[in-house]
């Protein structure tokens, strides 16, 4: 073989490492970095039977210490540590997981992305995270669907008419593209809507065109293997038990897997806040409770946007398999399930029937809960806490998948840099000093 065809084979097919075939130059063979995802690289695993694929990310044994760990890896904990790593060079980082990965609400969110918010302080970091997401498939080589199909949030009284109203004029002012549109235009959008609902009529609504939806697994895989790629460690099946002190600075963790050191501890558990807040000696404005969504069987394209109707209660979209994503009420009492009561299903299929009368008659496939973190104004904590060298960065409630870029950008500068100006407003001292950033209508979630 001409030294010009061995290279050439090599660069399609890979050595003997690569297919899965162990020699003596294979095994000292250490990769630094993972391969690029590219249609060039499908090409080459397509011709070498897709053995050269590389796990997404390493699954180490915790070391001893880290200059960071990040407690939870939802897509927030694994964006602040991307932001460490990759905006300010910490990379000496743990994310320490009791699960799997995007186990939590990461997972079982319905995906809607949107930063059409009221108060200044919750456009700017909403409309960080949208500007990300539009070129997160790019930045970490890892296709997350990102779809900006069009969000809508349908007004259905008077009074949301002006409410929805003020919020544009408010978006507007804030460099965040909304409308307020007409019922007119909302039949032309979603043809399949009946805007002559027997209880609440569709009367306009504010209408967000860069709005949409993501894979959310995507996200959460895209920022861990990114993340595995800066070399930092992601432990699944890890649970923090304990915050270790050394008077009133964090120096580290207790685990399942044991004790590991820290400079820094970054705490992002949403429905779990209260309890790590708890074993490091403060308490957070926070209650837990279940949230719930549903999806139906597939059915062929018949709604290219997101509805929002948060009157009736109820929101859909299409998913990429042709399923409709719908979701529910938040439950109205305090628990851990992963369940979410009954009857909501029965009220926001009710609500979705009226809406959209030819969905009458699909099947639905499955439902679940996540436990979501709400403050009393609906808006995040973002924030150094009572402990020194601890963070927390919890409170995204039922909005907080939209937000995940834009959360861990500001959360990763808080952690090194001490202040940053996305999260500076979302302390957790606001309530105690009556600066609360009021979201309950924009939260769009009835709860
Ligand atoms: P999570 O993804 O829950 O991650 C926290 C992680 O911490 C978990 O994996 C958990 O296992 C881990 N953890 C907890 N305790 C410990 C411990 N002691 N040690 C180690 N690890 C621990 N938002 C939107 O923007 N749009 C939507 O359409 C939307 N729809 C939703 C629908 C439903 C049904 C639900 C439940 C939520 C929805 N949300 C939505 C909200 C959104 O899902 C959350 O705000 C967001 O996913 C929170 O991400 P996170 O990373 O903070 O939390
Ligand atoms: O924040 O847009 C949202 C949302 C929709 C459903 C749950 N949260």
């Amino acid at each position: 073989m001409s030294q010009v065809s061995r290279v050439v084979t090599h660069w399609i097919v890979g050595n003997e490492q690569d297919r899965g075939i162990p020699n003596a130059y294979s095994k000292n063979r250490i990769r630094n970095h993972m391969r690029r995802y590219s249609a060039f690289a499908i090409a080459r695993e397509g011709a070498r039977y897709h053995t050269g694929w590389e796990r997404a990310w390493k699954s180490p044994a915790p070391k001893k210490r880290y200059d960071a760990i990040i407690v939870g890896a939802g897509g927030h904990g694994l964006a602040t540590a991307y932001y460490l790593g990759k905006n300010h060079g910490i990379k000496n980082v743990a994310i320490l997981e009791k699960g799997w990965l995007g186990g939590g609400n990461t997972g079982r969110n319905t995906t809607i992305i949107r930063s059409n918010y009221l108060q200044d302080p919750s456009a700017a970091i909403y409309e960080k995270a949208r500007s990300l997401y539009e070129t997160m498939s790019q930045d970490l080589n890892y296709n997350v669907m990102f779809s900006p199909r069009g969000v809508m949030m349908l007004a259905q009284t008077e009074h949301e008419i002006r409410g929805y109203e003020r919020t544009a004029h408010a978006n507007a002012l804030q460099g965040v593209a909304t409308e307020f549109i007409s019922p007119q235009r909302v039949k032309e959008l979603v043809p399949i809507i009946n805007i002559h609902g027997p209880r609440y009529p569709v009367l306009g609504a504010l209408w967000q065109p860069r709005g949409g939806t993501a894979r959310h697994d995507a996200v959460a895989w895209g920022y861990a293997r990114a993340c595995s790629d800066m070399g930092m460690d992601i432990i699944q099946q890890c649970e923090v038990t304990g915050v270790r002190r050394d008077g009133n600075k964090v120096i580290g963790v207790d685990t399942t897997n044991g004790t590991i050191d820290c400079d820094k501890l970054g705490v992002v558990v949403a429905g779990h806040s209260g309890v790590l807040a708890d074993m490091a000696g403060f308490r957070l404005p926070i209650e837990s409770v279940a949230l719930q969504a549903l999806v139906s069987e597939p059915i062929k394209p018949c709604m290219d946007v997101v509805v929002m109707a948060n009157t009736v209660h109820g929101y859909m979209s299409q998913s990429d398999k042709g399923e409709m994503v719908i979701g529910g009420g938040a439950d109205g009492y305090n628990n851990y399930t992963q369940r979410g009561s009954f009857h909501h299903i029965e009220e926001t299929v009710r609500a979705l029937v009226e809406t959209f009368p030819m969905i009458s008659r699909l099947k639905m496939l499955r439902q679940w809960g996540g436990i979501v973190d709400m403050t009393g104004d609906r808006s995040p904590i973002i924030s150094r806490t009572p402990v020194e060298n601890m963070f927390i960065n919890c409170g995204w409630g039922t909005g907080g998948f939209k937000a995940i870029p834009g959360s861990g950008w500001a959360m990763a500068e808080l952690m090194a840099k001490g202040a940053s100006p996305l999260a500076d407003e979302f302390t957790m001292w606001r309530f105690g000093e009556g600066k609360f950033i009021d979201e309950s209508v924009a939260a769009g979630v009835a709860h």
